[in-house]
């Protein structure tokens, strides 16, 4: 007997049906879904093309981008477009906001390469999105949506085939790609209760220029959980997904060059923190910047604004909130 896997797509449609919902997020998914693909099949083989390496350019946030961002990019909006329900986009690679289509139903904030120092290497490296919805009860005024008013959030691990999903109150949900390139096998992601497999994860070598609060509880609680850190957010989240525990990416406020520190913090709001803190609440978990505050309530004043990130399990990051809170 052959066994099949439900798939992505009778996953969603069934999702789309039970809630009463239409079939323009289908047709958003599939574009995204299709990106994904295409991207991960420029990256696989990437290496042997000689495309991974450096562009010479620099990205909106004055940082080198690399030949394979910008296929990424390419891709994506290549999809987007065509898919025709996207009204505007905002991208880690576009200084400006993306006018799509103004009769479109959704906007989606997306890097579609995210962890760029693995990018030489191959190594996974995230395309991250947030989606949120038009004001379908009145006019619309296209303004920037906080993390609670997106309708959904996921990443694609590339290349390694794993696609995580967010649906707003229903749920985190985890895909693997098959044979046939396929997404299939959904799996309900709930971060562990048990404390036992919790890991860490941060940048160790920032530790000394982050608050003194910060420093003293990675002092006081780094020996119970293991450490691990990989450099791409996507990555790295997706194993506290799985295994409980908590990233953090926090201001940097102590650097002995103070033209380094970063009071603001180095991620990105609308493509990476509010990304990950939707799918971690879906999942049971939280998120926190370094007021303490919940990054999803966090309205953003510009598109590429940045935050610092305490993404993780419940107990962690209330911990850690406390502490930041004062
Ligand atoms: P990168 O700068 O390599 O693109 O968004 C930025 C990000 O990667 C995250 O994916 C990652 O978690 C973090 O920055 C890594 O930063 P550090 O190199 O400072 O650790």
């Amino acid at each position: 007997m052959i066994h099949f896997e439900q798939t992505f797509d009778n996953f969603l449609l069934q999702h789309q049906e039970r809630h009463n919902r239409t079939h323009h997020f289908l047709i958003l998914m599939d574009a995204l879904i299709s990106a994904a693909k295409h991207i991960q099949h420029y990256y696989l083989t990437g290496a042997l093309k000689g495309i991974l390496g450096l562009a010479g350019e620099k990205n909106v946030q004055s940082e080198e981008v690399m030949r394979m961002d910008q296929i990424a990019q390419e891709i994506t909006l290549h999809y987007l477009k065509a898919s025709a329900r996207v009204i505007h986009a905002i991208s880690e690679e576009t200084k400006e906001i993306i006018q799509i289509n103004p009769d479109g139903r959704y906007f989606v904030y997306f890097d579609p390469l995210d962890g760029s120092s693995n990018i030489p290497h191959g190594l996974p490296v995230g395309f991250m999105f947030g989606i949120a919805k038009k004001n379908l009860d009145g006019p619309e005024d296209g303004h920037l949506r906080a993390g609670k008013d997106y309708i959904a959030a996921g990443m694609f691990v590339i290349p390694t085939g794993t696609f995580t999903l967010a649906l707003k109150d229903a749920g985190t949900w985890r895909f693997h790609i098959d044979e046939t390139m396929t997404y299939v096998k959904p799996t309900r992601m709930l971060l562990p209760e048990s404390s036992k497999g919790w890991e860490l994860s941060f940048n160790s070598a920032n530790r000394l220029t982050y608050a003194e609060g910060v420093q003293r509880w990675i002092t006081e609680n780094e020996k119970k959980y293991a450490f691990r850190y990989l450099g791409a957010l996507a990555g790295d989240f997706h194993r506290v997904l799985a295994n409980g525990g908590m990233f953090m990416y926090p201001a940097i406020i102590n650097h002995p060059d103070p033209k380094k520190n970063r009071p603001q913090g180095k991620l990105r709001l609308m493509y990476e923190g509010a990304v990950v803190a939707f799918m971690c609440r879906e999942a049971g978990g939280d998120a926190v910047d370094e007021r303490g505050m919940p990054i999803l309530a966090i309205q953003p004043e510009t598109h590429h604004q940045r935050t610092a990130l305490y993404v993780g399990s419940k107990p962690l990051v209330e911990e850690i909130g406390r502490i930041l809170k004062g």
